[in-house]
């Protein structure tokens, strides 16, 4: 990273409009104006994705694909049109090859099931990084146990880099799946995964891009990255909870089982035999979060309209201008500072706890989080139990990150 510290964070967008769209962000928290950089975990939803979803349950509000009535129609229209609405921001060939899921966790568990379990068998092998979320480590071990797959692990450095050169060694005839994050939530490391997806298909392997990070921060185009699959979460792209994506490939998605049976996913049921819906609703057995998918399609347009790009340099400034403020502060080390990074702030205190440190932070006004930020392998990796960490948004500002260092350093004094 560029250490010069940039006292001018400017935005290309008026940040003061930005921040008045956000309703949680304009409040107090024991008597402090609320600083929250806890963006990582979920994100706050601008007042465009509340009235829509609002609009939905107060005017629209039906199941969809199955009723005659209006109220269905309408439903069942913003649905779709929210399927379009992915396709356009992820750049998908197709909306059919888009998949309405609860969540990136639940995406990879469809891939896991409808695609590893489905094809490979005991000895192939699948790449995932050091750096992992447990939702892309998890789903594979339960494989290594339930089909005898085996899991390879891509090293990282003590910055936080991926180690390319080290993963292409690690690749051969018995690699059949990669799944990698395109940023890591616990140390901000931006990877390499278009190359990783070359180097991945060289050998004929699939990949899966982990894009719950890395959506709200960098422009996804899986055309450009030629990636098998994707997987995302509308919580952290300032939509609804309880709603994501995974995007495939059509050809793969043809071939997949489905992973949950139930209705809408099926052509006809009968006792001798039952046939399968056409992709996407292949995948999407029972009633599907409705008001999540057309809230998160507001979500989709509020960031397109502010423009990603803008958002990803406005955020790199910020985060320029964090790590540099968090160094000044005595004893405080930064856990991750790899060449790519994006977003995210992690941090250790000589001498104070983490959850202490989240305590008295909190007492003024501050959100971040403490703890292992589900990744327990990196932080073992770091020899730490737990970091601190702020995950910025768009909405976040200089004067955020000051509030941060000012209130850190209060917080340790108290606490030495
Ligand atoms: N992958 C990564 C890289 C993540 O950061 C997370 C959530 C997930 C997968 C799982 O997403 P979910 O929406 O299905 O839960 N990460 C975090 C975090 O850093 N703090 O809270 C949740």
């Amino acid at each position: 990273m560029n250490k010069a510290i940039n006292e001018t964070v400017t935005s290309d967008f008026d940040i003061t409009k930005v921040r008045s769209d956000f309703p949680a962000l304009d409040q107090e928290i024991y008597g402090h104006k609320l600083v929250y950089l806890d963006n990582g975990a979920s994100t706050q939803k601008p007042r465009q994705v509340i009235d829509k979803v609002k609009q939905y349950y107060e005017r629209d509000n039906s199941n969809v694909h199955r009723g005659i009535h209006t109220l269905s129609q309408r439903a069942t229209d913003q649905f779709e049109a929210a399927r379009v609405t992915v396709q356009k921001f992820i750049n998908a060939p197709s909306d059919s090859e888009i998949i309405f899921t609860s969540g990136t966790t639940e995406s990879i568990n469809l891939v896991a099931h409808s695609y590893v379990r489905a094809f490979l068998k005991a000895g192939d092998e699948v790449i995932i990084s050091a750096m992992e979320h447990h939702s892309n480590i998890v789903p594979w071990q339960l494989l290594e146990q339930q089909i005898g797959i085996k899991l390879v692990i891509a090293p990282i450095n003590h910055n936080g880099d991926f180690l390319f050169e080290e993963f292409k060694a690690l690749i051969g005839e018995k690699t059949k799946f990669v799944a990698i994050t395109q940023l890591s939530n616990a140390l901000g490391t931006i990877t390499p995964v278009k190359e990783i997806i070359q180097a991945a298909h060289a050998v004929g392997a699939k990949v899966l891009i982990d894009g719950a990070q890395a959506i709200a921060h960098t422009h996804v185009d899986v055309q450009a990255l030629d990636c098998d699959f994707y997987a995302f979460s509308g919580h952290k792209i300032f939509s609804p909870t309880g709603v994501g994506v995974l995007y495939g490939k059509r050809a793969l998605l043809d071939s997949m089982p489905p992973y949950k049976g139930g209705g809408e996913m099926i052509k006809v049921v009968s006792f001798s035999g039952t046939t399968f819906n056409e992709v996407p609703h292949k995948f999407e057995a029972g009633t599907p979060n409705i008001a999540g998918v057309i809230g998160m399609a507001a979500g989709l347009d509020y960031v397109s309209e502010l423009g990603i790009s803008k958002i990803a340099n406005y955020e790199h400034d910020l985060l320029e201008y964090g790590t540099q403020k968090l160094l000044t502060i005595e004893g405080l080390k930064i856990i991750g500072d790899a060449e790519h990074k994006a977003s995210i702030l992690s941090f250790q205190i000589d001498g104070v706890h983490a959850s202490d440190l989240g305590t008295l932070l909190d007492h003024q006004g501050i959100a971040i989080r403490v703890g292992h930020h589900c990744a327990m392998p990196v932080m073992e990796f770091f020899g730490v139990e737990a970091t601190a960490r702020a995950s910025l948004a768009f909405y976040n500002t200089k004067e955020d990150i000051d509030a941060l260092v000012s209130a850190i350093t209060k917080a340790v004094e108290m606490l030495k």
